[in-house]
């Protein structure tokens, strides 16, 4: 296994949900251990601390349901920032949320990262959600339900989040333990290139099979590779400490294998944990959960040897 230079990146963002307590996220990944978690699997970590936005002048959209939209737009200026210099250090970004409208910023940075580089983008979704709204179809007005939209270059943000100079193309993105989906989401899906493995799907093939598909890809475009994992990917059963739980969600042996085939394809450029709630958790469970997750990522492997070869 590669030694890594992991480099945390503190992102308490909760603008873009209801429900407080996203802010607590970066702590709560600090407190369960994630820094020596890394260590012990021998990668270098350096803790940059958490990233403050500006405050800019206040702004609002005609969608009555919008909240925080000024406080969303000034995260996602401040961690496109940071991201970007993140990668072009060559570490490997770890931004550790906050809620999932942090990925509006993160996703942006990286991907101007890879544009400087000539090479493409690949996002891979880990979530119950699409998180494909535009301001103008949102009806919950929760911001977090709109980064993957921004992110591949969707219509409807313009003149409120930043510019999106660098869009993920569409083809390049793959959703993985979907299933709660809005209509307006359901609609842009149908009309976009994105591979979607919705829960129905990963009842009948398994995990393995899209993960595979998709990780192929990516290889063979030499690309570059952006993990956004959502708490909510995670089964409830497993992982309580969620603002947004939806049952049927990817159990604890799913999870773990994503990881281990994630580690094993050596692709992943860049990773987002998001929506860690740690004032719904209990006794830390779910932000242990997702530290341990993070090992099977960076390299805890049962055995030696690979399992299976792909
Ligand atoms: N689609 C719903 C909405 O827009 C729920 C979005 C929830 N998003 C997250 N992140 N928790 O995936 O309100
Ligand atoms: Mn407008
Ligand atoms: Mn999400
Ligand atoms: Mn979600």
């Amino acid at each position: 296994m590669t030694p890594q230079n992991c480099t945390l990146i503190g992102a308490p963002v909760q603008e873009g949900t209801h429900q407080p307590g996203c802010l607590m996220g970066p702590d709560a990944f600090r407190t369960a251990g994630l820094a020596q978690e890394l260590t012990s699997l021998g990668h270098s970590v350096t803790d940059r601390g958490n990233v403050a936005p500006r405050a800019l002048p206040p702004q609002t959209h005609e969608n009555q349901a919008i909240h925080h939209l000024t406080e969303t737009r000034a995260w996602a200026e401040a961690l496109q920032e940071a991201a970007y210099t993140a990668a072009q250090s060559g570490d490997l970004p770890i931004f550790l949320g906050g809620d999932h409208s942090l990925s509006i910023g993160t996703v942006a940075g990286v991907a101007r990262h890879a544009a400087d580089l000539d090479q493409p983008q690949f996002v891979l979704w880990l979530d119950a959600h699409p998180d494909m709204h535009t301001l103008g179809t949102t009806s919950s007005g929760n911001l977090h339900g709109t980064p993957l939209a921004y992110a591949m270059g969707v219509e409807g943000f313009e003149g409120h989040y930043p510019a999106n100079e660098h869009p993920v193309d569409p083809a390049n993105v793959c959703l993985i333990g979907i299933r709660s989906v809005d209509p307006a989401e359901r609609a842009l899906i149908a009309n976009l290139p994105v591979q979607v493995a919705d829960m129905r799907g990963i009842d009948e093939t398994g995990i393995a099979a899209p993960l595979r598909e998709f990780l192929a890809k990516v290889e063979a475009a030499k690309g570059r590779l952006h993990v956004s994992l959502d708490v909510d990917f995670l089964d409830p059963g497993i992982a309580s400490a969620v603002g947004t739980t939806v049952p049927g969600g990817a159990t604890f042996r799913e999870a773990h294998l994503v990881m281990e085939m994630l580690h094993e394809s050596g692709l992943m450029t860049s990773l987002d944990l998001v929506e860690l709630n740690p004032f719904l958790d209990e006794r830390g469970k779910t932000a242990r959960l997702m530290v341990d997750l993070c090992g099977s990522l960076m390299g805890r492997r049962v055995l030696d040897k690979p399992t299976r070869s792909h």
